[in-house]
């Protein structure tokens, strides 16, 4: 099958690490959700954070147990691997193409939010701006809660359309969502969506987050794999 690539083997093998189990079988997208999260995620998630009924559905979740506020001059760094490193302000991102989505969401947990309205700017759009090298196959993601991290190879920002998020819900990004910037994957489980968003570097590889590193798969897919194009 060739979607194993995509969705076995770092986030896999961790999980069964973490919880102790030899021989697991083939655990993820739903199988994921149904099975291995249910005893890993809900524990863990709401040790170290808030689960804390928001907007519409969403649980607020944030791993350093308060919101965070942009520190002053907050701007948005892209760099790494770029000919062009970049340096925006919310309204300099929000003067760029916007592009615009609606799209579930889905925590690992078990709840989900259908329909969610989103605008951004899309994380490969960022690349292009920013003149991304060709050794650069990933983004490093880091948020000004000073903790939380995630990442996305490019083709996976390709595939799901990734923003850069200043517009949610129909409204600005609100402190609590992760305001005034986080991004948002569609596709994936939620905490690929890192909130409170503040810096984007591209990288050779990429590198397990936050919640990857407690043994959440880096590929995150909801249903396993990337979605299929086509008309099969
Ligand atoms: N900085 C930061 N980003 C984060 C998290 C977090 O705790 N801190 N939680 C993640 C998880 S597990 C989920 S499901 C979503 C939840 O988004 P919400 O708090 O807007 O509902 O944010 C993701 N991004
Ligand atoms: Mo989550």
């Amino acid at each position: 099958m060739s979607t194993a690539a995509q969705g076995t083997p770092v986030g896999r093998r961790a999980v069964i690490g973490i919880l102790g189990l030899g021989a697991l079988g083939i655990v993820f997208g739903r199988d994921l959700q149904h099975g291995v999260s249910k005893l890993l995620a809900p524990v863990r998630e709401s040790a170290l954070g808030g689960l804390v009924p928001g907007a519409g559905g969403f649980e607020l979740y944030t791993v350093t147990g308060g919101y965070p506020l942009p520190p002053p001059g907050y701007r948005l760094r892209v760099g790494g691997l770029v000919e062009r490193p970049l340096s925006l302000t919310v309204s300099e991102l929000e003067a760029l193409p916007a592009t615009r989505l609606t799209a579930d969401f889905q925590c690992v947990t078990g709840w989900e939010v259908s329909n969610v309205h989103w605008v951004g700017v899309r994380l490969d759009d960022l690349a292009t701006h920013a003149g991304a090298l060709p050794s650069a196959t990933a983004f490093e993601l880091r948020s000004f809660d000073g903790v939380y991290t995630e990442s996305l190879t490019r083709t996976q920002a390709e595939q799901t359309g990734a923003l850069v998020a200043y517009s949610m819900l129909g409204a600005p990004v609100t402190r609590d969502h992760g305001g005034p910037l986080r991004l948002f994957v569609p596709g994936m489980f939620g905490y690929k969506s890192i909130k409170w968003l503040s810096e984007i570097d591209l990288v050779e590889r990429p590198v397990p987050g936050y919640w990857e590193d407690n043994g959440y798969p880096v590929n995150a897919w909801i249903d396993g794999h990337p979605p299929t194009t086509g008309t099969a």
